[in-house]
């Protein structure tokens, strides 16, 4: 990784999000998109109530003014984010989608819910449960044994585990949605 070629990237960007914005202004002509047309946006049907709830908190975050609509700026932050963010940024933003409660702390049990999520989604098998795999990441990275997750011992803990930091960065990989997308364009 780092900075390699980054007008290479750029020209990609370009012509990245001159297609999304095609699709957005496509499936959403008044310029805002719902809750209810996001998760049509991505194919999104018949989910699990987990998968649900975590996909209404990945909404809230990307509605960053908080009118309870994505508008084009924030569908375009969120895209570079999910394509291109550095680690660092991604983290924190997993941090702000994780703490559903939004007190600044994750606790157990909301790291328990989004790794239920993230595997209700992405749907393959494991050889460890949801609960063991969220106690051994949580008392490896709760560094001073608290019960609670700071932002600081979020970023540090992925950074150092190399199985967390997988789910992680697999929580944010769109790219089985973007082929579902891409397929129904075809389809339809
Ligand atoms: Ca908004
Ligand atoms: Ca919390
Ligand atoms: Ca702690």
């Amino acid at each position: 990784m780092g900075n390699t070629s980054s007008s290479t990237v750029d020209d990609l960007q370009a012509v990245e999000i001159h297609h999304w914005y095609k699709k957005f202004m496509t499936e959403c002509p008044s310029g805002q998109l719902t809750l209810h047309e996001f998760k049509q946006f991505f194919g999104l049907r018949g989910l699990s109530g987990e998968a649900n709830s975590y996909i209404e908190q990945m909404f809230r975050t990307f509605d960053m003014n908080k009118d309870g609509y994505i508008d084009f700026m924030e569908y375009v932050a969120a895209l570079s984010l999910v394509l291109r963010g550095k680690i660092e940024q991604k983290l924190r933003w997993y941090f702000k989608l994780y703490d559903v409660d939004g007190n600044g702390c994750i606790d157990r049990h909301e790291l328990l819910n989004i790794i239920k999520a993230v595997r209700a989604i992405n749907g393959c098998d494991h050889d460890t449960t949801a609960e063991e795999f969220t106690n051994r990441v949580f008392d490896k990275i709760d560094v001073n044994g608290d019960g609670e997750l700071s932002l600081e011992e979020f970023v540090e803990g992925a950074r150092k585990d190399e199985e967390f930091m997988d789910v992680m960065m697999k929580s944010l990989d769109l790219t089985h949605i973007m082929t579902m997308i891409n397929n129904r364009r075809h389809s339809v």
